[in-house]
């Protein structure tokens, strides 16, 4: 199997190096054929937006009312400077239900940190300190009194003046800043940001929930509303902001992105800046080798895809899978985190997986800062438990273990 796939990446490698040689032109930076033509690709496509590369490699969102007035008005008079061009398309969280479990609820229910081993790390005094994390996701209520003190505020921004003081190109990006354009439906606020931060960096010491990394900093960058899905374009302009923000890691616990050149090549800018970025391995039960999905299957170096362990320490049977495209597990099932409104509560999904790996990174980077983003992966897969008699289906055969990862990445950076 491995030699299959060395061999497509040779092939695509040759096309892109044919390309590159061809002059440019509106056809071949923006490929309308890929638009709902292939199977695999027919995606739910927002045709008034396109997402754009600049030849310097950042990433704008453009919009038009026809594809030929933003060939004419946009593309061609940008065409030396514009690397690709794509249209828009939805993607979803990866949770396993809409729904948050209030009833029966242990609010001193740590499973997922206890089989990980995460109170040993906190001995020794490692809390994720001094490391920033990107949560790409829906709304981060910043007011949980468990999350406010967690957030990389940027002090040189006054927040509700609707000026840019700090003139980074975003206004009033005091706590984050907001990318979403697909509103949802309805008013509810979805829960799903709010317990993605929680599980990575929620104040231990500020009510029930156990973050993995409780004296990291995050970053929220939401672009998903809730129940419609969130947009393609303005997911890469969130994980661009945050790489601007000084994150080391970023979560990503959404996917179904098809055949999204440009989210690769996000991820490829994100690689270029040594940014470590989480993926869940998604809900639907798959095997990422045989179905891919993304960016769940991208296989960047500076990637990690997780999929869903249970309390019994087996992978659950909607949790997608690959030998190949998976790196390892984690706790995601029943796991206790902060909701809106000051709550807490449990959600299932590998949106809830990921990131216990994203806090186990934060902590593994803050007690080596000058790490690299592939040696804290490398730390984090060679160290996972694997049980012999219900191996997980993925790279590593296991699930996350931080105390033996952070052992692993002494090693590796003494
Ligand atoms: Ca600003
Ligand atoms: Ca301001």
């Amino acid at each position: 199997m491995d030699v299959g796939f060395r061999s497509v990446g040779t092939i695509i490698l040759t096309l892109i190096s044919l390309a590159a040689c061809s002059p440019k032109t509106t056809t071949s930076v923006f490929n309308e054929a890929d638009y709902g033509s292939q199977a695999a690709c027919a995606g739910k496509a927002l045709q008034n937006r396109y997402i754009v590369q600049w030849e310097d490699g950042h990433f704008t969102v453009e919009t038009a009312t026809t594809v030929d007035k933003f060939k004419k008005d946009f593309l061609e008079p940008n065409l030396k400077n514009v690397r690709k061009v794509e249209y828009d398309r939805v993607v979803q969280f990866e949770r396993n239900t809409d729904i948050v479990k209030l009833a029966d609820v242990d609010p001193t229910d740590y499973w997922g940190q206890d089989m990980i081993e995460a109170s040993s790390v906190w001995g020794e005094n490692v809390f994720g300190q001094n490391i920033k994390v990107g949560v790409i996701d829906s709304f981060v209520d910043t007011t949980h009194p468990q999350l406010w003190s967690n957030i990389d505020y940027n002090t040189a921004e006054i927040p509700g003046n609707g000026i840019d003081d700090d003139k980074n190109g975003y206004i009033d990006d005091y706590a984050g800043f907001t990318f979403i354009s697909n509103p949802g439906t309805g008013t509810a606020v979805s829960d799903h940001g709010t317990h993605v931060a929680g599980i990575i960096a929620a104040d231990s010491t500020k009510g029930y929930v156990k973050g993995m990394a409780p004296q990291a900093k995050i970053v929220p960058a939401p672009f998903i509303d809730g129940e419609n899905g969130g947009s393609i374009g303005d997911a890469i302009l969130a994980l661009q902001y945050v790489s601007t923000r000084g994150v080391k890691i970023i979560n990503a616990s959404w996917g179904g992105a098809p055949c999204m050149q440009s989210l690769q090549n996000a991820f490829v800018e994100l690689n270029n800046k040594g940014i470590l970025v989480v993926v869940a391995a998604g809900n639907e039960g798959t095997d990422l080798d045989y179905s891919p999905d993304y960016p769940a299957a991208f296989n960047m170096a500076n990637q990690i895809t997780v999929a869903a362990g249970t309390p019994s320490d087996m992978m659950v049977h909607w949790s997608n899978s690959g030998f190949h495209l998976v790196h390892l597990a984690a706790p995601g099932v029943d796991i206790l985190s902060t909701i809106t409104n000051k709550r807490v509560g449990y959600m299932s999904g590998t949106s809830m997986a990921a990131p216990f790996v994203t806090g186990a990174a934060a902590l593994l980077w803050s007690d080596r800062p000058q790490a690299t983003a592939v040696e804290v992966k490398t730390a984090l897969l060679r160290s996972v438990d694997v049980d012999p008699a219900r191996q997980y289906k993925v790279q590593t055969l296991g699930r996350l273990n931080v105390r033996k990862a952070l052992e692993e990445l002494r090693k590796l950076v003494p």
